[in-house]
């Protein structure tokens, strides 16, 4: 038995010793992209939040920038604001917009991911008071490898093309 165990754990060694033998196949150079400067970027852009009377419902909004070179997960939000907080995205069921809550949101290395109105957002339900315009809110957010990030959203009018979460009346 103790025999059997290093074997595995010599055939091991074997494998990551093959894993970080890089070659180059055909001698050209190799551009290496700069790591030092990019590893682990990941922003939080533009945040804003729509305007919310005590006991509604509201939304934040942002730009996910991941400008390193590794992917990261959005996993979960929080805030004070509201009774609950949620990463929701938005829908389509024939003509019937839903929205409903998502476990993980990847943002693959160096990709964009856009939370708006109509689409991926923050859902603050049940807020614990006014969150009126002018105002600078927090919530914080947590990724899978950037951790925690605590994010300051201006709250704001949405714009007028802007038809997530009023009621289509005709
Ligand atoms: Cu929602």
């Amino acid at each position: 038995m103790k025999h059997a165990i290093w074997t595995l754990a010599l055939a091991a060694a074997v494998v990551v010793g093959c894993g970080d033998d890089k070659k180059t196949d055909d001698g050209d150079p190799i551009t290496e992209t700069p790591s030092a400067t990019t590893a682990t970027t990941l922003e939080v852009q533009a945040p804003w939040m729509r305007p919310s009377a005590k006991n509604q419902n509201t939304a934040c909004y942002f730009l996910l920038v991941n400008g390193g070179d590794e992917a990261d997960t959005l996993l979960a939000a929080a805030s004070e604001l509201a009774k609950i907080t949620e990463v929701h995205e938005t829908y389509m069921d024939g003509d019937l917009m839903g929205m409903r809550e998502v476990e993980a949101i990847p943002i693959l290395a160096g990709e964009t991911v856009e939370f708006k109105p109509g689409g991926k957002h923050i859902m603050l339900i049940g807020t614990l008071d006014d969150i009126e315009i002018g105002a600078t809110e927090t919530i914080v957010l947590t990724f899978a490898r950037a951790g925690e990030v605590v994010v300051e959203a201006p709250v704001k009018k949405p714009e007028k093309t802007d038809v997530h979460m009023q009621h289509m009346d005709h």
